[in-house]
């Protein structure tokens, strides 16, 4: 039945779909605009910075079998018996809509190239209602085809994790979204030569909410925590040993509050859950949950700035020190991180910053610290990421030596990384979200 695939956009989705497909003995032909991205991998590179189990070696070897290649343009879709698209759907905030720019581009060389029949499965994560109201027009336009009829069409999103990507494909169950019955099936025939997982089908606007559901859940969820730390900051108790005490009660899980959230998802996808709903219906608790989590890189701040006030001192004639820039901990991806906000608000506010993260090379082309040099005169330390390196700070031994080496002995814990009350024994100033 499928002989032939074509994958558009080399990413963190495409490059493991392509090689799995092609491991599990497809002829795959990965299509990306990024010429030294398609030479990488036709030399048999692993083109990306995540470390991915299993992957480079799987990639060199469908390549040097000739069975995965990649090419910058769209000719190879005439022939391919389906098309997965997996190409970036960023949300740009200043407009407030997706950016879907590489995603209608991609549809409308593959309406111009691709052959009766075809099945095409778009992977990218969409806003509800983007698949029927501008991706099967484009392709249908294109093709003077009709969908359903002479080409079949799904949503099947992806569930990728980096540094799990292989395992998140092989092993999870995944949605299929299909504009017919046949369409659907075809997708499972499809999938299932790659996923292990149970192939869930459905309609195609069904496939879109649920993708963008599963991380508005988490992003509603995170920003409960959030919320309820900053009540008990203000009630005076501490939210971690809240949350370990309702955890007990049956069917409770609360997660875990923070410096706040970042990521390529979790940010996004309510902004495309609200965006696929607006002019039906506006949510108010997921946009709300939203503004907390974006609100916790602000209260960041401010609890620098207020520890800083109880010594005299401001932000503008201070040293800081921060300690992570990623978005979770022992990764280095910085994407949407709320280091970032945290980062650039105090240097509006005239810090000198210090930063230190062990996962991450250069920031804005300069390079970082180590631990012991970012820490060196500091006047406040304020911890972001909860990167392993960083713990072994949080012993008694070691806060002594941090105490030594620091100008003035502030401490802000953003991920409940610290003691606070062995920090404030020992002479620090200690903030902590929701302590
Ligand atoms: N975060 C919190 N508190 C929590 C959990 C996370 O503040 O209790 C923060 C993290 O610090 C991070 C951000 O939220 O900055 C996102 O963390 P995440 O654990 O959700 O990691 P992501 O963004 O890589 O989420 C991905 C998502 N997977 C896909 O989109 C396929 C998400 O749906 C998964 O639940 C998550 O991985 C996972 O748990 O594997």
């Amino acid at each position: 039945m499928f002989k032939k695939i074509c994958v558009v956009g080399l990413g963190y989705v495409g490059i493991p779909v392509a090689v799995k497909f092609a491991k599990g003995g497809l002829f795959v032909v990965g299509i990306d605009i990024l010429r030294n991205k398609v030479d990488e991998i036709n030399n048999g590179n692993y083109p990306l910075d995540s470390t991915e189990p299993g992957l480079p070696e799987m990639l060199r070897e469908v390549v040097d079998k000739r069975l995965f290649r990649a090419v910058t343009e769209y000719g190879e879709c005439k022939d391919a018996d389906a098309i997965l698209v997996s190409v970036e759907t960023p949300f740009s905030k200043e407009d407030n809509v997706p950016n879907y720019k590489a995603l209608e581009s991609a549809a409308t060389s593959i309406g111009k190239n691709m052959k009766k029949g075809t099945l095409i499965s778009i992977e990218s994560t969409i806003a509800p209602m983007t698949m029927g109201t501008l991706l099967q027009p484009i392709l249908e336009k294109e093709s003077g085809m009709k969908a359903g009829e002479d080409f079949y069409l799904i949503h099947c999103p992806e569930r990728v994790m980096p540094g799990k990507l292989l395992y998140n494909l092989e092993k999870l169950d995944r949605v299929i979204g299909g504009l017919d019955d046949k369409s659907a099936e075809l997708g499972k025939e499809l999938y299932k030569r790659v996923c292990e997982g149970t192939l869930h089908t459905t309609d195609m606007l069904t496939a879109e909410v649920v993708k963008t559901t599963e991380n508005t859940y988490r992003d509603v969820e995170i920003a409960f925590a959030n919320e309820l730390a900053l009540l008990c900051e203000n009630i005076g108790v501490d939210v971690y040993e809240v949350r370990d005490l309702v955890n007990k009660s049956p069917g409770r899980n609360m997660l875990v509050p923070g410096a706040g959230v970042g990521g390529h998802c979790i940010t996004k996808d309510s902004l495309l859950l609200v965006h696929g709903s607006s002019g039906r219906f506006e949510p108010k608790m997921i946009k709300l949950a939203r503004q907390i989590n974006d609100y916790m890189p602000v209260h960041m701040i401010e609890l620098v700035q207020d520890a800083l006030k109880e010594k005299g001192m401001s932000v503008a004639s201070s040293v800081i020190t921060i300690l992570g820039v990623s978005y979770l901990p022992n990764v280095g991806d910085y994407r949407n991180s709320p280091a970032l906000p945290i980062i650039e608000g105090l240097r509006r506010d005239g810090a000198t910053l210090k930063i230190c993260d062990p996962h991450i090379e250069k920031l804005d082309k300069k390079g970082l610290l180590s631990i012991d040099d970012s820490i060196a005169e500091s006047d406040a330390i304020v911890l972001i990421t909860a990167h392993n390196e960083f713990m072994e700070l949080a012993g008694e031994k070691n806060l002594k030596k941090l105490k030594d080496s620091v100008n003035t002995p502030i401490i802000i814990d953003g991920r409940n990384m610290f003691d606070g009350d062995l920090c404030k024994r020992l002479g620090f100033t200690y903030r902590g979200v929701g302590k």
